[in-house]
């Protein structure tokens, strides 16, 4: 890999295998499976292929809120899916999510089981399927949606821009960490603005756009991802501490970030979740430390 500042790109660009990086041994750019594998089923109507990412936490939050609410119809198996070894490159989750990322969902509840891909529609699709969550009044729903959107454009730049120049690139290039580092910024200041004037970012109630928010920049907020806390000085955002606090308190927040992690502290973690039993039974400081 040339690291210099006097790279000057080839016409055409080809696939160097060593350029090194946190992902380089997962990055490709083809899509497409790997290997053959398939899917395990559990019993419950949803299945859900995840990790404890951010966006996998949006997905297992919003299914314990569902349950939580009384929604017995949101019972779920979750099943991990080891990204750094390349799980989501088998043929059974393709067939899931041809993007081969999770989360991904498998509805088995209706004659022909439906599939769903990428947080925010899975968000949006368990919101319509259990009418809740996501106002019906047109301007709350409006509010609610811009800022579930506001999610899904604005994260790329935090993860993929801010979290792989500052932490993961091997080298650190000041252009890029600056450019990102104001963006990261920036999104803090336009959440810290909204949570100023209501309560969550739809308004009044929590919703999806909360779950979707919540689990990157209240992570970013508390100095969780990147090691960027002091770097992005995040004590400063005020509103957004006061509503990650307020969303970390809840119950099923709390469950939802358990299920599919694999790191931390062993009673954090749950590595499958089947039953609403599991919770209590089956992290890991309770497990042999192989399963
Ligand atoms: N826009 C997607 C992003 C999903 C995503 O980036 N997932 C990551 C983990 S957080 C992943 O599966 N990465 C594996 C890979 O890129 O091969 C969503 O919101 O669902």
């Amino acid at each position: 890999m040339n690291d210099s500042s006097d790279y000057t790109p080839p016409p055409v660009w080809t696939w160097n295998k060593a350029s090194g990086g946190h992902f380089a041994n997962i990055n490709r750019p083809i899509a497409g499976p790997t290997h053959d594998k398939l899917l395990p089923v559990g019993k419950h109507p949803l299945q859900l292929y995840s990790l404890a990412t951010p966006n996998g936490v949006k997905v297992t939050v919003m299914l314990e809120e569902l349950l939580a609410l009384g929604h017995a119809g949101a019972e779920y198996d979750a099943w991990m899916i080891r990204i750094s070894e390349g799980e989501q490159f088998g043929s059974g989750f393709v067939e899931v999510n041809p993007n081969s990322k999770i989360p991904a969902l498998l509805d088995r509840s209706g004659a022909t089981p439906v599939r769903v891909f990428e947080s925010g529609a899975i968000l949006m699709y368990l919101a319509q399927k259990f009418g809740a969550l996501l106002p019906q009044e047109r301007a709350a729903n409006a509010e609610c949606l811009s800022w579930l959107f506001w999610q899904m454009g604005s994260a790329p730049y935090l993860g993929g821009g801010f979290g792989h120049f500052y932490a993961y690139a091997p080298t650190k290039i000041e252009y890029a960490i600056d450019r990102f580092a104001m963006e990261a910024k920036r999104q803090l200041d336009v959440l810290d603005r909204r949570l100023a004037e209501s309560e969550y970012l739809g308004g009044s109630e929590y919703t999806i756009a909360d779950i979707a928010v919540w689990p990157w920049y209240g992570a970013l907020a508390k100095g969780l991802v990147y090691g960027a806390g002091e770097f992005l000085q995040v004590q400063d955002y005020k509103h957004v501490q006061r509503w990650t606090d307020q969303i970390a308190a809840r119950p099923a927040v709390k469950r939802g970030r358990m299920v599919n992690r694999s790191w931390g502290e062993p009673a954090s973690q749950l590595h499958e979740r089947h039953d609403a039993g599991d919770f209590d039974t089956r992290t890991q400081d309770k497990l042999a430390p192989s399963a």
